[in-house]
């Protein structure tokens, strides 16, 4: 296979719809990084995370022959009045991210196998056993900052990925990751409700409130976070709005980012909502993870945490719903509310 050329790759990636691109060669990732946040208990019940560690610290596992690895990101950020005081993290309010990000990637391979029928490609959005952040510092996109979350300089960390292993070289790698411009700040450290971030960038997820809305969706979570759900039903942002990196967004213009119907439901809605709304509403966003009762779970708990009195008769409701996990979630937040 011949060496591919950047330059019409980058237009292509900006053709398809993708704000940023980069492109790393497909070294091995030392796995210090990994292997001690997974031995730490940071990855809390992700199993997934050290099942495949083998495959995300070595991208040729996924694609033998690999000698690229293309990152690509979006800008997903908005200000639309109706979702200004959702409770929903931003990177949900709108169309599911992984389909519109995947079908970007699809339009790109698309072409790419027009142009080079030999080339063999591996891609993923999220959910592919590849550590994307990594792979968008190599690929120049920007770093990691002291919020795990990885920031760029046109964009800040309102940014989504994903991740492109090709079995090509190409002709420019670009000058590897992007500087630190955190520098003494800590902003994010100190902003964090739970505590979650426990330096160098590592977040432990079993603090973090967008793991526990998002992924532990079968059980309660436990009190100490629980009452950390203030205004926040899926996700969470904090460490991100605080970042002074983020001070200059950028609107994504793109109907695929603007924010669903969903996003203009508060945490009384949310909780209320019933199975035909939630068939209405939910499917195509990212929402859809926390399923029906976990995320009237949360709605429930933010309910409680607010002490909102007129949240009482939904409460109420929900305190004899078929669904333990809604239920109990309900009697916490009705012992929160004044008497
Ligand atoms: C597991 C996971 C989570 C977990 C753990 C979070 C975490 N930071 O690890 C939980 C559920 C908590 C989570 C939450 C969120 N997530 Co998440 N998550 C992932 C996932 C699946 C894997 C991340 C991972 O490998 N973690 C393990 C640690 C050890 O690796 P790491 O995060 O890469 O961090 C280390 C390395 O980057 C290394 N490092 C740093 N720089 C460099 C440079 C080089 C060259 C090398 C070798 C290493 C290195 O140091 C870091 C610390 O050890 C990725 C998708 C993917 N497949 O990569 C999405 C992903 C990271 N999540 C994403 C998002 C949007 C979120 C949330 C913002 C959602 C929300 N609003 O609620 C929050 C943010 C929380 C936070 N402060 O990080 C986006 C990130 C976008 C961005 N701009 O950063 C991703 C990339 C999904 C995507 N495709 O867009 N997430
Ligand atoms: S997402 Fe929220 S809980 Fe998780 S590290 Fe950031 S501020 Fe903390
Ligand atoms: S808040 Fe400060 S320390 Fe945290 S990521 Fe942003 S710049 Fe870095």
């Amino acid at each position: 296979m011949n060496v591919l050329p950047t330059a019409p790759l980058r237009e292509l990636a900006h053709q398809v719809g993708f704000d940023l691109v980069g492109f790393a060669r497909a070294e091995p990732i030392p796995p210090e990084s990994l292997l001690s946040w997974v031995a730490a208990g940071y990855a809390a019940d992700m199993d997934w995370m050290g099942e495949r560690a083998a495959e995300r610290l070595d991208v040729s596992i996924l694609l033998p022959g690999a000698r690229t690895v293309i990152s690509f990101a979006n800008n997903y950020w908005r200000d639309d009045a109706a979702s200004v005081d959702s409770p929903i993290a931003r990177y949900a309010r709108g169309r599911d991210y992984h389909s519109t990000l995947r079908d970007r990637m699809k339009a790109f391979r698309k072409t790419l196998s027009l142009r080079y029928p030999e080339l063999g490609t591996y891609g993923g959005v999220d959910s592919g056993p590849m550590m994307e952040k990594v792979w968008a510092a190599r690929a120049g996109l920007g770093y990691v900052g002291k919020n795990g979350c990885f920031i760029t300089e046109s964009h800040g960390s309102w940014v989504l990925l994903a991740t492109l292993i090709l079995d090509a070289e190409v002709d420019d790698y670009g000058a590897g990751p992007a500087a630190d411009r955190c520098g003494a700040c800590r902003r994010c450290l100190m902003s964090c409700p739970t505590g979650a971030l426990v330096g160098n960038g590592r977040v432990d997820a079993r603090a973090c409130l967008s793991y526990q809305t998002i992924e532990n969706r079968e059980r309660q979570v436990p009190e100490a976070f629980r009452v950390k759900f203030d205004n926040l039903v899926f996700g969470c942002d904090i460490c991100q709005e605080v970042c002074p990196l983020n001070r200059r967004p950028v609107f994504a213009d793109h109907a695929r980012f603007e924010p669903r119907a969903v996003a203009a439901l508060g945490a009384v809605e949310l909780a209320a909502l019933t199975p035909e709304q939630y068939q209405e509403l939910i499917p195509g966003t990212a929402l859809a993870r926390a399923r029906y009762d976990g995320l009237r779970r949360n709605a429930a708990y933010a309910l409680g945490v607010a002490k909102q009195a007129s949240a009482r008769g939904v409460l109420e409701k929900l305190s004899g719903d078929a669904s333990e996990l809604v239920r109990t979630a309900a009697l916490w937040a009705l012992s929160q509310l004044e008497p």
